[in-house]
């Protein structure tokens, strides 16, 4: 059976936890639309993450790859449509680096665009009364890091499709005033986001981006 990876994150930030750690963990040997769901979770950390992510890339051979991220103020579920070339991190990884415009790839271009059918995504999830939209920037902490890196890595896996999404903090998480999702939605979000990108070559053309 051909193969989804779904990567997650450890918590980070002082957090204890992370849903995108979650969502990789339950939604781990899962079958949707024919395909087998691997969930691995990655290091919080600049260039261990992206180490441990071309092990897996190695030893699993996705047809298909779904990084998930937190991003703590979002409201919606936000499929991102482009990875940078930097790291400029606000605070300290899990390992105590903290990156200042530094590159992700030395010599690398620019940007790579996500090569999941986002606003499909967007469509699908907002068809089933989930919060989405699509997300200009994944930031330049360890999510867009590993996002690029997951790019930059499949250059060289023909046919082998890819990108990042963003999900809001979780109700447990969330201080006052912060919006929030339920994990339960989160994880039915990333699972219909899997069967949108394996059934969907050629992305809808519509508006569906953040207003800001
Ligand atoms: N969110 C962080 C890194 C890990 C995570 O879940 C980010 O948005 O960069």
């Amino acid at each position: 059976m051909k193969t989804v990876l779904i990567t997650g994150f450890e918590p980070f930030g002082g957090e204890k936890i992370n849903p995108s750690q979650e969502i990789a963990r339950q939604l781990n040997g899962r079958v949707i639309a024919g395909r087998r769901v691997i969930g691995r979770i990655l290091p919080c950390v600049f260039g261990a993450a992206n180490a441990e992510l071309r092990r897996i890339l190695r030893e699993t051979s996705p047809e298909l790859v779904i990084a998930v991220g937190q991003a703590g103020g979002r409201a919606e579920i936000t499929p991102e449509r482009v990875a940078i070339n930097v790291d400029d991190a606000r605070i300290a990884d899990n390992a105590g680096a903290q990156p200042v415009d530094a590159p992700v790839v030395a010599r690398g271009p620019a940007a790579y665009w996500s090569t999941l059918p986002v606003k499909a995504i967007v469509a699908a999830l907002r068809a089933h009364e989930i919060p989405a939209a699509v997300s200009q920037t994944a930031g330049t902490f360890v999510c867009n890091h590993v996002f690029y890196g997951l790019m930059h890595a499949l250059r060289s896996r023909r046919g082998v499709r890819g990108g990042f999404i963003h999900v809001p903090l979780l109700l447990e998480q969330a201080k006052k005033g912060q919006p929030s999702l339920s994990q339960q939605v989160m994880i039915e979000a990333i699972a219909l986001a899997v069967a949108v990108a394996v059934r969907t070559r050629r992305d809808r053309r519509e508006p569906g981006g953040q207003t800001h």
